[in-house]
């Protein structure tokens, strides 16, 4: 074993879980918490790293893909990663109740942990733009869902002047606590692979994550785990992307409403990472989404969220940029299933419907 693999193995992870116990637990010594923390969890994290046979071999030249799949997490979503924090920190400094705006898995991940925490949580949710699973989880976790006239940007505002004036707290990702959380997705990466992945892909909001990705690599890297830093690549949605044509988008628009975002709240963040990571920001349209969507289900068995293909698609629209033998990481923010409608409506398989219940029909129709 090299060197460099014995400290990864000493300093990241210092047990072995049989069980893996979530994120606070797993990575205490790196998080903000102390012996009187209450940890809220629901054993977030610790999500597989899939290689992508099949997207190696579409894009070639000896690079090697992974999806960091956390749509594996509790409640389908990275957010989850931010939300243990947050609501553990919340609960610790005695608050009751908790509020975000939410294109809908802040909203389904702030539910479940603050209705775990005994604490009330409200969601304040652009009306009609918010896909189906993710309504139906906050409904079913307990949060008080408020639909607004209005696009999320709307809502963030709103719910940033309220935090100010009554007493709840505002658990979006100018929480400091949830991007603490969320930088272990970078950890759990390197304790992974045991290096540093060249490229980053990830799909970009308000920029809370890409944010809390280079700052986990940072911390590992600073404290000499690692020896070296990964290009940050976001994408956003055409119809969507203030940081990609460096404006605010007024009326945002795209098929993957959980990046619908056209004020993002973390924007300086995001360019002070592109330009420390020598990453880069891109577009990519809602065709290109659902080509990516849909090459994931068929070809690699993984059902994600649109935004969350937005990752894979812009790593293929960059194809022939990439660097011979490179090692990328795509992030799989959300799980398909949030996103029922979308599914339903875009793919390529067969589906027959009003059939005869007899055998002979049914072989027939399956062409025997
Ligand atoms: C699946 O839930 O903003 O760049 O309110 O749900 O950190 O904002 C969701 C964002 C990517 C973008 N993928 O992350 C919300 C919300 C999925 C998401 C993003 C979101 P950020």
């Amino acid at each position: 074993m090299s060197f460099y693999k014995k400290i990864i193995n000493k300093i990241s992870r210092k047990k072995q879980y049989k069980h893996w116990p979530g994120l606070i637990e797993g990575y205490k010594k790196w998080l903000p918490v102390n012996d009187n923390t209450p940890v809220i969890t629901l054993q977030e994290g610790g999500t597989p790293l899939i290689p992508l046979n099949k997207i190696n071999s579409i894009i070639g030249n000896g690079v090697k893909v992974y999806a960091k799949y956390d749509g594996l997490n509790p409640t389908g979503s990275f957010k989850d990663r931010g939300m243990t924090l947050a609501i553990s920190k919340a609960k610790e400094s005695k608050k009751e109740a908790v509020i975000c705006a939410s294109t809908g898995n802040t909203s389904a991940s702030a539910a479940a942990y603050a209705q775990r925490a005994n604490m009330r949580s409200f969601v304040l949710i652009p009306d009609g733009y918010v896909a189906q699973g993710k309504l139906a989880q906050a409904l079913v976790y307990g949060a008080e869902v408020l639909a607004i006239r209005g696009n999320f940007d709307k809502a963030l505002q709103i719910v940033q002047e309220i935090s100010n004036k009554y007493p709840v707290t505002l658990v979006n990702s100018v929480n400091p606590y949830r991007i603490e959380g969320q930088k272990t997705a970078a950890f759990e990466i390197v304790d992974t692979l045991k290096y540093v992945p060249d490229w980053i892909c990830i799909p970009m909001g308000n920029a809370g994550n890409i944010t809390a990705y280079w700052k986990g690599f940072k911390e590992y890297f600073e404290a000499g785990i690692t020896k070296k830093l990964p290009k940050m690549m976001g994408f956003q949605a055409t119809g969507s992307a203030p940081l990609v044509f460096n404006k605010t988008i007024n009326e945002p628009e795209t098929i993957a409403t959980a990046i619908r975002i056209g004020n993002p709240v973390n924007r300086d963040k995001a360019f002070i990472v592109k330009k420390e990571s020598k990453g880069n920001f891109f577009d990519v349209s809602d065709d290109e989404i659902l080509n990516a969507y849909k090459l994931l289900g068929k070809e690699e068995g993984i059902f994600c969220e649109p935004a969350s293909a937005a990752s894979l698609a812009g790593l293929l629209k960059l194809k022939n940029e990439i660097p011979k033998n490179s090692v990328i990481v795509c992030v799989l923010t959300g799980n398909g299933l949030k996103d029922p409608d979308c599914a339903i409506s875009n793919n390529n398989s067969k589906f027959k419907s009003d059939i005869e219940p007899s055998i002979e029909i049914i072989a027939k129709a399956m062409g025997f």
